[in-house]
């Protein structure tokens, strides 16, 4: 059901993407499909949290939960921007879903995505250390494996600085693994980009980006599927965890 992309709004930007880290899409899915999307994933989150009253801010291990979520991620149109993007064959890696509503209102200090999901622990130099996060082996791979990675933020929601939005240090992921005393002096010396995108708008980028984002102002769902691709398989045996 959710292999349709509508065309893009503007030409992919190899240069841009290279410079700033970050790409801007405001239409790459149709917003009807978003909304399919936007209840199967608000349902599998209210699934999982159950009766708690502790709602979490989201859902890990999509590419294999939903099997609509692992067709998204390969459709043509999303994979041919990428591909153009980065100029290699982008494969999908991890899909997470977030949500920010009055039950679970989550604000994210600025950092850098660091880790990766893999299928087992193979000590191999440059890799670790090694997390655990809902039952899933992560490990900080080395700069040059995050350099060549891309994310896609699917915004199933319109979403606008009020509602949650991601906040982006223009070019900032050139600068390898930033120190939270780094981190602190640059978001206190440089204006953020507010990444405001419409439903079925999607923000490109590279993880090494630094971003941040606050809680909610208004009291709508901000549901942003997020999926992770990487351009080449990883050393020493070591095996993405979800590969598609
Ligand atoms: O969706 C958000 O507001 C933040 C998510 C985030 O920080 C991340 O994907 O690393």
């Amino acid at each position: 059901m959710v292999n349709g992309t509508q065309k893009l709004s503007r030409p992919p930007n190899p240069v841009l993407l290279r410079q700033y880290g970050f790409q801007i899409i405001q239409k790459l899915v149709p917003p009807e499909t978003c909304d399919l999307l936007a209840v199967e994933l608000t349902a599998l989150m209210d699934q999982q949290s159950g009766h708690s009253r502790h709602k979490p801010g989201g859902v890990r291990n999509l590419l294999r939960l939903s099997p609509n979520v692992a067709v998204l991620a390969k459709a043509e149109s999303i994979s041919a921007l990428l591909d153009e993007l980065t100029g290699k064959t982008c494969f999908p890696v991890r899909a997470v879903f977030f949500d920010k509503t009055p039950d679970a209102n989550w604000s994210v200090p600025w950092h850098q995505d660091l880790a990766i999901a893999v299928a087992a622990r193979i000590e191999t130099p440059g890799f670790g250390p090694w997390s655990v996060k809902d039952g899933i082996l992560h490990t900080q791979p080395p700069m040059e494996v995050l350099e060549k990675m891309l994310t896609v933020r699917l915004h199933l929601d319109d979403c606008d600085a009020n509602n949650g939005a991601l906040k982006v240090i223009p070019s900032s992921h050139t600068r390898g693994e930033i120190s939270a005393e780094a981190i602190a002096a640059i978001t206190g010396a440089i204006q953020p980009f507010v990444c405001e995108l419409p439903k079925g708008g999607a923000l490109v980028m590279r993880p090494l980006l630094l971003h941040a984002s606050s809680r909610s102002g208004n009291p709508d769902h901000r549901r942003v599927l997020h999926i992770e691709y990487a351009t080449e398989e990883l050393p020493n045996n070591l095996k993405w965890f979800d590969r598609q």
